[in-house]
């Protein structure tokens, strides 16, 4: 690999990846890809944490992959792997544990926000997901993680751990930077725009999936929520829904929020959320396309995910022997 810094991210295949997983995550995965050496992966593990039918479970693993390609993230510049494939990363998900402390982890918004959410479930993986998350960016050497706003207390644990384990044992990891994109890093939902948009909303109209068609696309966005007086300016604090809408066009249409503003001034929210949810469906259709040109390709699917776990394996194994080595763990050699 040429001398650039390495990034890493991953998403969940947990249900249909939303809009505000491509703005907040997917997009930049793509524009990123030139300028670091990126490891992109499929966090599997960490949807076990909660109940998963597992037939859907492998089937959104494979379609994810198949996203990923669509949307333009190259396997020939980037390893782009899945994470079970790997298994350095449970394995180091263990070693980091006998560093963490429940209190740290009983206080992330996630954890509470999803025991809440899930209270028939509040399992032990519920709690370590951050560990995990944490092993998966310290096994490559990480220097940045694009991530959404939601995962911001999760990469500042990463750094605690990693800052953690290298005082006490030795500089070993490299204490990594979340970088946020500017604008819709926290896109909201369509029918309470006070909450972040998520694939796991029981209410369909509240997200738009990467999966959707036109029709369906459009006729959400003309549902979404706003408010009553009808002018089109962008002040995420006193008018969320809009200014959320302002952002998804924005990144769309390529547009910049201010030109977009300019562009609607004076027009109604029904125009405008018709011109949004064109903006949207015009630019997911091309993603569709290769996306179901490329999931009828089972033998190219594995084959990426085969070599990009062969290359995350190689970095990966090389950390972790060198964490075991440092705690002290007996390696048998003849
Ligand atoms: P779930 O809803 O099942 O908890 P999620 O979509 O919140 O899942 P992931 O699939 O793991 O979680 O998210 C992948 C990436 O997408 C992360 O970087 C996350 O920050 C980002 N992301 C998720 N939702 C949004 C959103 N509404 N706006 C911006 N970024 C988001
Ligand atoms: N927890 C993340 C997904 C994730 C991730 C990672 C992101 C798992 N491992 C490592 C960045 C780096 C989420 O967005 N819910």
């Amino acid at each position: 690999m040429e001398d650039k810094k390495t990034l890493f991210s991953a998403v969940q295949p947990s249900g249909t990846p939303t809009i505000g997983n491509y703005v907040g995550a997917i997009n930049n995965f793509v524009k990123l890809q030139d300028e670091y050496n990126c490891i992109y992966s499929i966090a599997d593990l960490h949807c076990l944490t909660v109940k998963q039918d597992p037939q859907s479970l492998k089937k959104a693993t494979y379609e994810l992959m198949a996203l990923y390609l669509a949307c333009g993230i190259d396997p020939e510049k980037c390893i782009m792997f899945v994470q079970s494939h790997v298994p350095c990363h449970a394995e180091l998900t263990w070693v980091l544990n006998t560093i963490t402390y429940p209190g740290e982890l009983g206080r992330m918004t996630q954890f509470k926000d999803k025991s809440r959410t899930h209270q028939d479930n509040v399992n032990m993986g519920l709690m370590d997901y951050p560990v995990l998350m944490a092993s998966d960016i310290l096994l490559y050497n990480t220097a940045v993680v694009p991530v959404g706003a939601d995962q911001k207390q999760h990469i500042e644990l990463t750094r605690d751990l990693a800052l953690r384990f290298n005082n006490r044992f030795g500089e070993t990891f490299t204490v990594p930077d979340g970088i946020f994109p500017k604008y819709g890093a926290k896109i909201m939902s369509l029918s309470d725009p006070t909450k972040k948009m998520s694939k796991s909303d029981e209410n369909i109209n509240a997200y738009v999936s990467m999966y959707d068609d036109t029709d369906t696309i459009i006729r959400k966005f003309k549902k979404a929520v706003t408010d009553s007086d009808n002018k089109i300016v962008f002040d995420p604090e006193n008018k969320a829904g809009i200014s959320n809408l302002l952002t998804i066009y924005s990144v769309f249409s390529g547009v910049s929020i201010e030109d977009a503003v300019k562009e609607f001034e004076g027009k109604g929210y029904g125009d405008f959320k018709l011109k949004v949810g064109e903006a949207v469906a015009e630019g997911i259709k091309p993603i569709t396309n290769k996306r179901l040109e490329i999931i009828k390709d089972k033998a190219y699917l594995n084959s990426v995910m085969i070599k990009g776990a062969e290359n995350a394996y190689r970095i990966a194994n090389r950390t972790l022997r060198k964490v075991y080595k440092k705690v002290g763990l007996y390696k048998a050699e003849l």
